[in-house]
């Protein structure tokens, strides 16, 4: 069996989706998921230009060893672009290799250990009283679980840009800047603020509701460290990316002053980025993905890995990934033993619907994926005519006193 041509669309319905399809002399094709966000082009060009030209001729059945081939032989190894790339040639080879055994590919890593997935969605508050009706908004939907984010007083636009958009920010790549937004942020106010929202939080919602906070990278690590300490009583569900994620070690200290659960890894390319952190045990979720780490191949190894640690996943979902790649994903939580959580923000509009068909299903919170050989997912080239790439920019944040500081 040979490959016999791939080709690269950037589009889609409000977002610049990068799917690749690669197609086969069997006549069965499939399809990856290469949306690195706001850098769309990039990993579009990485295939076009250097890796389908050496992708025609070989066998798509030797998943393995073409993974292999594209990182070993890159050279320069890693980062963003090139493991998006790699990673949507793995999710077509595994969709191939699914469709060629007649079986879903969870199938192919050892079945099911679950019937549904948990997921979270995103509860975004320009301030406090507007995060608690979209917080009572997703209960009433039959969430669980809930990504909590409020808009901090006395800061501008609450400290992020994106928060006064309400509940749907982010879902649309229009809601990026034709240039990068500007975000002032202050770590102190919202040190002090964000512990009375979790307090109005858990006396609104109870102690069942699961929530979740993404602190975006944006604290030092004792302020973290001291943060954690201070949230403990509030039982969160996992407090995300507490300080940029380029120093493992940051983790360490974190961990060793507060039991608050840790997820990090949403801006991980490989499983070198997070080693160290899983085999010390300075966390508890990975939230790597299958779309910027290298695709299902790498981030199966990169579970296995953190399921010897007690490490649970927690993948990326946010809204820039396509349903391919959260298809890919949802295989991987159909069989991972330490599963933990999904995030899953996919738009669940009538036009992404028509691009990408699939009989894969939300209910009550709770992802259930499709039996359907290979990935589950389709992808209409017609439908895709309508779509064409928008450059945008995440926003970019600098302290009150003009200071550079992380999104
Ligand atoms: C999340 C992420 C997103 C990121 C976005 C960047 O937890 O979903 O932090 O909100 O900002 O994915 O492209
Ligand atoms: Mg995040």
């Amino acid at each position: 069996m040979k490959i016999t041509s791939a080709e690269v669309f950037v589009g889609g319905p409000g977002k610049n989706y990068v799917t690749l399809k690669i197609m086969t002399d069997a006549g069965i094709y499939g399809v990856g998921d290469a949306t690195l966000n706001t850098r769309e082009t990039l990993p579009a060009a990485y295939l076009k230009d250097y890796l389908i030209p050496c992708l025609i001729g070989m066998d798509p059945r030797n998943s393995e060893d073409i993974w292999q081939y594209f990182y070993r032989g890159a050279y320069f190894r890693r980062g963003p672009v090139t493991m998006a790339a790699i990673g949507a040639i793995d999710m077509a080879l595994w969709d191939i290799k699914g469709k060629i055994a007649g079986l879903p590919v969870y199938q192919l890593f050892g079945g099911k250990s679950r019937d549904g997935a948990l997921v979270y969605a995103h509860a975004t508050g320009a301030n406090l009283d507007a995060l608690l009706d979209t917080i009572a908004h997703y209960q009433s939907k039959g969430y669980k679980a809930v990504r909590v984010q409020c808009g901090i007083p006395d800061m501008p636009e609450g400290g992020y840009a994106i928060a006064k958009k309400g509940e749907d920010a982010k879902h649309y790549i229009t809601d990026f800047g034709l240039m990068p937004d500007e975000e002032i942020w202050d770590s102190e106010k919202y040190l002090k603020y964000m512990p009375i929202v979790f307090e109005r939080i858990r006396e609104r919602f109870g102690a069942d509701l699961k929530i979740l906070h993404d602190v975006h990278h944006r604290l030092r690590p004792r302020e973290a460290a001291a943060f954690g300490k201070e949230i403990e009583k509030y039982n969160l569900f996992w407090m995300e990316d507490p300080t940029p994620a380029d120093d493992q070690s940051a983790l360490k200290l974190i961990r060793h002053h507060t039991t608050v659960p840790i997820a990090i890894g949403e801006v991980f390319n490989s499983i070198w980025d997070c080693k160290t952190m899983i085999e010390e045990e300075w966390i508890d979720f990975i939230r790597v993905s299958a779309t910027y780490a290298g695709g299902i191949t790498h981030v199966k190894r990169i579970v296995e890995l953190a399921a010897l640690h007690n490490v649970r996943t927690g993948f990326h979902g946010a809204p820039s990934h396509s349903p391919i790649s959260m298809a890919a994903q949802a295989h991987l939580n159909a069989w991972a033993p330490n599963f933990g959580i999904q995030e899953y923000l996919v738009l669940g509009t009538k036009e992404c619907g028509a691009l990408f068909p699939s009989q894969h299903s939300m209910e009550n919170g709770m992802f259930y994926v499709s039996d359907t050989p290979g990935l589950g997912v389709d992808f209409d080239e017609t439908e895709a005519k309508r779509y064409s790439f928008d450059r945008r920019y995440h926003p970019i944040v600098r302290l009150e006193d003009g200071t550079m500081w992380n999104y």
